[in-house]
């Protein structure tokens, strides 16, 4: 259940605004729409007490008219999302490439942030193996600001006219609706293993970067490349990061398989969690700069958003960061209703001609219109501007504004040409005075064909366990293709990416790694066309790995990186059990921020060897592994041996070893480590990250600590993988 929000819960501007619509039914009477008080809202209007129900009854119209027009549409895309409300505060690095006061140093706008799947509907896991939606509105003062990017940094196609294809691909298929929230499947393949383009962004889909560990652990990416317009007029091409505050992590492939089953809602929980906890999630805003002049200084192309500007070429400018300290009052008229498009800019910030971002600066009000109902979806709280609303664009459905006076055209004498149009002096938006000229023509620049550099790039710059998640994804996607054709096609297409790779996968499915020669990668041109139109331009690897691409604890991303706080510790105890270890992990997990759960055989109260009492989280029937970061098992002889008989508290462990988490014991615990090991981890006491002490010792609670830090200890999966 929601808790009520106390006085101390932050707010902002936006926030404060939205008051005016908040309603709150406590201790209020019941009453219809037209404010009429009920007196019987639990029987209809009937002709004697067994008889028919009469028209009349306009309680009984309202009510059920209401509720059958509850339904809107779902997103075409990225249905499934959470949201919540922060600030940005912008640091004293913007204001020299942007004019937009939001970035003026010190300055504090309003936001609400929402985070998405893609391609699962609305009731689809959180935990599918896809890319994460990251959209940020900005309230500022000069207008709506939307970031509206994805949590990895570029994308499937190259021009929106793909867009259409490329989602029916992913989506369930047309005729069964099979499957859900999965790119496991032939028409996805299908169209990749015939799209080299999507070459790059499908390797970043079966990294480990497709299931985060938390929406609070995954960077943000604004994909194209846009411009920054500084005072005095100057242009830079920038690329928009955002960097999370705890780092970046993922969850293992068989965990988020668990995990959609478990609990569903596992990353919208944590999220809200967080936020109710007090611990608020924190990411900076950065911007890879690029001088205009420097636009073709690149062996890519800036406007193909297939790729990206490494970081060791351009590093990243933090600008500001990003605090999200509420959780929305109503799903419905906040998550649901909020409506992002690239096309909400302020004064500073303008566009590319990336062809991706040009067509969805038409895609995103058009599908608001649909989705909305409407021209005044500008209008609903979650939507409006703080700063003030003057144009002539009047009326359709559902307006909410009284305009007033007898003009709504412009410009006019009757009202001394009111509202006049804003100086740039005056805040007025100008557009980047790019020069263009060209002929019309449908065409693909020549500088978008190579499509296979950036993605070998990508795989060079995974660690080694990185690398075999990639190979086991591949292997468990095309696995779920039902056509040979796919998935030889699809070995061809990353056989242009590494051997090793397209190998590896090859032995997964039992196929060997076809030859090249005569296969034709590209089909999005005519069968007739010149194969040097349209075959990738191979380029010379400038830059053979790239280390910000990889999310290794000890990447760059994750340097420095090091607080557990959030991150859930089971507790696995049975009455008996050595209260004194449990209360000096749970103090210890306290301080660093983390937090300790208890999971028992039962609910109710635990009763430790000392005589105390403590109450029970979750029983083994209620929980899991997967929903936690790190096991400890206490001693305590009863304790244990009451464990020992449950197979779910040592499947818990089990798993918690086979997904690589730290784990500790203490005492006795360790007789349930020994009783967990299965084939290939018989040496379960001594693998990493399994912390140990033995009976009459304290328990390895700084050591485990420190192994939290770690995340995962991926040497453990990493034995049964052949050496690369
Ligand atoms: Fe999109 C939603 C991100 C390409 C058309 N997109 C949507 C959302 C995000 C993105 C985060 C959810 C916004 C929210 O939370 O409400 N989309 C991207 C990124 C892209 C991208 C990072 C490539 C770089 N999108 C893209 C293209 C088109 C669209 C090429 C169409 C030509 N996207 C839409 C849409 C959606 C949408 C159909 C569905 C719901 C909505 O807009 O409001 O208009």
């Amino acid at each position: 259940m929601s808790k009520s929000k106390t006085p101390s819960t932050p707010t902002n501007a936006k926030l404060d605004e939205l008051a005016q619509n908040r309603e709150d039914s406590t201790g209020q009477l019941l009453t219809t729409n037209q404010g009429l008080r009920v007196n019987d809202d639990q029987n209809s209007l009937k002709a004697g007490e067994r008889g028919p129900t009469l028209l009349e009854d306009f309680i009984l119209r309202e009510k059920i008219t209401h509720f059958d027009h509850e339904r809107i549409p779902e997103r075409v895309v990225h249905a499934r999302g959470v949201a919540a409300h922060g600030y940005f505060e912008a640091y004293d690095t913007g204001s020299q490439y942007s004019k937009a006061d939001f970035l003026k140093a010190g300055t504090r706008t309003p936001v609400f942030t929402r985070f998405s799947t893609v391609a699962g509907s609305r009731g689809s896991s959180d935990l599918a193996r896809d890319v994460r939606g990251f959209a940020v509105k900005f309230y500022t003062q000069q207008g709506v600001f939307d970031l509206v990017g994805n949590n990895m940094p570029v994308f499937f196609i190259q021009d929106a006219i793909k867009f259409p294809d490329f989602v029916h691909a992913v989506k369930p298929e047309p005729h069964n609706e099979i499957p859900q929230a999965a790119s496991a499947h032939n028409t996805f393949w299908d169209f990749v293993s015939i799209n080299p383009e999507a070459t790059h962004m499908v390797l970043w889909a079966m990294s480990d970067r497709a299931i985060p560990r938390s929406l609070r652990m995954m960077e943000g990416f604004g994909v194209h490349t846009f411009r920054l317009i500084d005072a005095a007029g100057k242009a830079r091409f920038v690329k928009f990061h955002w960097k999370p505050k705890l780092g970046t992590h993922s969850v293992v492939w068989d965990e988020a398989l668990q995990i959609s089953g478990k609990d569903p809602d596992f990353h919208r929980r944590d999220l809200w969690n967080a936020i109710e906890d007090g611990a608020y999630p924190e990411w900076e805003l950065g911007v890879q700069i690029v001088e205009e002049e420097d636009e073709m200084k690149f062996d890519f192309d800036l406007l193909d958003a297939t790729k990206l500007i490494p970081e060791e070429l351009v590093p990243v400018t933090i600008l500001g960061k990003m605090v999200l300290d509420r959780n929305p009052d109503n799903y419905f008229a906040e998550t649901e209703q909020v409506a992002f498009h690239l096309g909400h800019v302020v004064p500073g910030i303008d566009f590319s001609n990336d062809p991706l971002l040009q067509g969805r600066l038409f895609s995103y009000t058009d599908t608001q219109l649909k989705r909305l109902g409407g021209p005044n979806f500008h209008e609903i709280p979650i939507n409006r501007s703080l700063s003030p609303i003057h144009n002539g664009q009047r009326d359709g459905h559902m307006r909410q504004q009284i305009n007033v006076g007898q003009t709504s055209y412009s410009p006019n004498l009757v009202n001394d040409n009111s509202p006049r149009q804003a100086k740039q002096s005056e805040g007025g938006f100008a557009s980047y005075q790019e020069r263009v000229d060209g002929n019309k023509v449908r065409a693909r620049s020549q500088s978008f064909k190579d499509h296979y550099s950036q993605a070998r790039l990508f795989w060079n710059s995974q660690s080694a366990p990185e690398k075999a998640h990639i190979v086991k994804a591949l292997r468990f996607e095309l696995g779920k293709v039902e056509l040979e054709s796919i998935r030889e096609r699809m070995l061809v297409q990353l056989s242009q990416v590494d051997d090793s790779l397209a190998s590896r996968v090859a032995e997964g499915l039992g196929l060997s790694v076809p030859s090249a020669k005569g296969v034709q990668l590209n089909l999005a041109v005519p069968a007739d066309a010149d194969p040097a139109t349209y075959q990738s331009v191979p380029v010379k690897d400038k830059q053979a790995s790239s280390p910000a691409l990889s999310i290794a604890v000890d990447s760059p991303i994750n340097a420095g990186k090091t607080s557990i706080a959030t991150r859930q510790v089971a507790i696995l105890a049975a009455d008996g059990v050595d209260g004194a270890a449990i209360a000096s992990l749970k103090k210890a997990l306290e301080a660093a921020g983390a937090k300790a759960k208890l999971v028992a055989p039962r609910l109710g109260q635990l009763r430790p060897a000392n005589g105390d009492t403590l109450t029970i989280d979750f029983s083994l029937q209620t929980t899991a592994s997967v929903m936690f970061d790190a096991v400890f098992v206490p001693g305590g002889e009863k304790s244990v041996q009451t464990l020992r008989q449950q197979p779910d508290a040592v499947h818990f462990i089990n798993e918690a070893y086979k997904h690589c988490k730290p784990i500790a014991a203490s005492g006795a615990g360790v007789e349930l480590l020994k009783a967990a090991a299965y084939a290939g981890a018989e040496d379960i006491l001594t693998g990493d990250g399994v912390l140990l002490s033995k009976d009459g010792e304290a328990a390895p609670i700084d050591s485990f600590l420190k192994a939290m830090a770690q995340h995962r200890f991926w040497s453990r999966e990493m034995k049964a993988e052949p050496k690369v």
